[in-house]
């Protein structure tokens, strides 16, 4: 494979040279198989990049990307929480398709069905490198798995060829990292026991003892201690093999750096999932109030700071512009979302939704109108797009970058939007979990009537864009959606329900 880098050394140089060093726009016979890597960040908002015009929080390495880049202001996520977003990321499958697409406990069973084409396998098949590291959320093996044998099915089964993995959510146990099929750092004499139903005898809790606390709880999040903070569920051993907290920046660094240089000679692929600006949020030590704004703000300069890193080690291995770079996030921002970590004290005036309306859990826009940029240098033109594209997209968008078939239901191809060749993305888009959210056609949003309460609980304090009328604004003249204009255009909302209704049987 190093052949093949090699070659595109040779076309570029000669073509430079060829064009008397003039005209290297004509160098612009598009390598096909640039390596990819997709930064993920988990509960980033709209307005917590300094490129999307937070002036609070500066984040120059996203705004690197940004800059670099295509800047997309109409960038989604799948959903307003992690797993369904995660999911058809990596599926092409609009997330409502799969009943268990919601927010999952650390003990589920692996969400994907095997044998489906997904992101990785589509680019296993093109002859790319395939690998995740950091957060996976997304279930692993079958039922009532043992943590202590091999850890299958997961990441390797649905096509990626290498992974590194937070089992579940920083907040969930078990608290540890899977390589491949084994916990990391599990020492076999003390094996580790994980229950979501009742607690093992003599483990203390949060609940229980929050003496042994350095974080407390808000809501929730008052099982099982380690390092000093409660979580969600329980477990018991494999001490070796807990992680730190403050550590795990560094450590999804470091494994994502190992391996760009283990597969710089080959066309590689990497989810880069980030843990941050998720709960709990524990800065290293050089990162601890350095915002100004509590750990939530700490957190998000320590991913910048990681991705900064990133980007530097891809420009050492002088990879930067055969390497395709995406940023996103899995849904939109929270500030209380279960602990005491002064996020609401100290937010002062950042506003991590960035004039979106919601935020994570909500229907309405900020759930899922996330940071989404695009990087290729060299090939695509510095810029910003207003095109409508989202992460369910990269399957179908990169499988005709790299010339395979993709037959994945809900992935469309917006590969020109992505390079900047084109202004236009998708015509429509639906969003939700085990459920529709909301539907973008155009201009317009629809959400579909939802029970349930105008406001989540206290702690979170997001408006839910529950209501039991069908609601519709027009995101381009009322982006802060204030204006529900369902009763006044009758015929459009009918006839969005009627192509929701198309798509679910599709
Ligand atoms: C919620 C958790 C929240 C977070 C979220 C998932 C409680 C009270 N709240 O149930 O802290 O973990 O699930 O976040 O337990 S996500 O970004 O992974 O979807
Ligand atoms: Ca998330």
């Amino acid at each position: 494979m190093k052949f093949y880098n090699s070659i595109i050394a040779i076309f570029t140089a000669f073509t430079i040279i060829g064009c008397g060093g003039s005209k290297t726009t004509e160098k612009t016979k598009q390598n096909s198989k640039p390596n990819i890597v997709v930064i993920y960040a988990d509960d980033l908002g709209y307005g917590d990049v300094s490129s999307y015009g937070s002036t609070e929080l500066i984040t120059p390495n996203f705004d690197r990307i940004a800059n670099e880049g295509i800047r997309f202001t109409n960038g989604y996520a799948s959903s307003p929480t992690c797993t369904p977003s995660r999911f058809a990321l990596l599926s092409g499958k609009y997330p409502f398709r799969t009943q268990r697409a919601r927010v999952l406990p650390g003990n589920a069973p692996l969400l994907f069905e095997l044998g489906n084409q997904t992101l990785p396998s589509m680019l296993h098949d093109a002859g790319y490198f395939t690998g995740v590291v950091g957060k996976w959320h997304l279930g692993l093996g079958g039922e009532n798995l043992d943590w202590n044998q091999e850890i299958k099915p997961g990441p390797l089964e649905i096509g990626f060829d290498y992974s590194y993995i937070m089992a579940s959510t920083n907040d969930r146990v078990p608290s540890v990292y899977v390589e491949n099929h084994n916990i990391v750092g599990l020492d076999p004499n003390d094996p580790i026991e994980v229950s979501y139903k009742k607690n093992f005898e003599g483990e203390p809790t949060g609940k229980e003892n929050p003496e042994l606390l350095k974080v407390h709880p808000s809501h929730g999040h008052d099982m099982s201690i380690h390092n000093g903070i409660s979580r969600i569920g329980y477990m018991r051993g494999g001490k070796d093999a807990l992680f730190i907290d403050e550590d795990m920046s560094d450590d999804f660094l470091r494994e994502s750096k190992k391996y760009i240089n283990d597969h710089k000679d080959e066309p590689f692929f990497l989810f880069y999932s980030l843990h941050q600006p998720h709960v709990p949020r524990i800065p290293h030590p050089r990162f601890a109030g350095k915002s100004g704004l509590g750990p939530r703000g700490d957190v998000i300069l320590e991913a910048d700071w990681a991705v900064g890193q990133f980007l530097d080690e891809l420009d050492r291995l002088g990879l930067t512009e055969n390497t395709i770079i995406v940023f996103s996030s899995d849904n939109g921002p929270v500030l209380d979302d279960g602990y005491h970590d002064d996020a609401v004290t100290k937010n002062g005036t950042h506003t991590p939704r960035g004039g979106l309306r919601g935020g994570k859990y909500s229907l309405f826009d900020a759930g899922t109108h996330v940071p989404f940029m695009v990087r290729w240098p060299g090939t695509i033109k510095p810029g910003v797009s207003d095109a409508l594209v989202c992460q369910v997209d990269f399957t179908a968008s990169f499988a005709a970058l790299t010339g395979q078939e993709n037959s994945t239901p809900d992935s469309e191809n917006v590969l020109d939007a992505f390079l900047g060749k084109s202004d236009k993305g998708r015509n429509s888009l639906l969003l939700g979990q085990s459920n529709i959210t909301s539907f973008i056609k155009g201009d317009y949003v629809l959400i579909p009537p939802h029970k349930g309460g105008k406001m989540t609980n206290k702690w979170v304090n997001i408006e839910t864009g529950r209501n039991k009328n069908v609601q519709l604004y027009n995101l381009k003249t009322d982006r802060n959606q204030q204006n529900n204009i369902a009763k006044d255009n009758p015929e459009m909302v009918e006839a969005m329900l009627a192509e929701i209704e198309s798509i679910k049987s599709k």
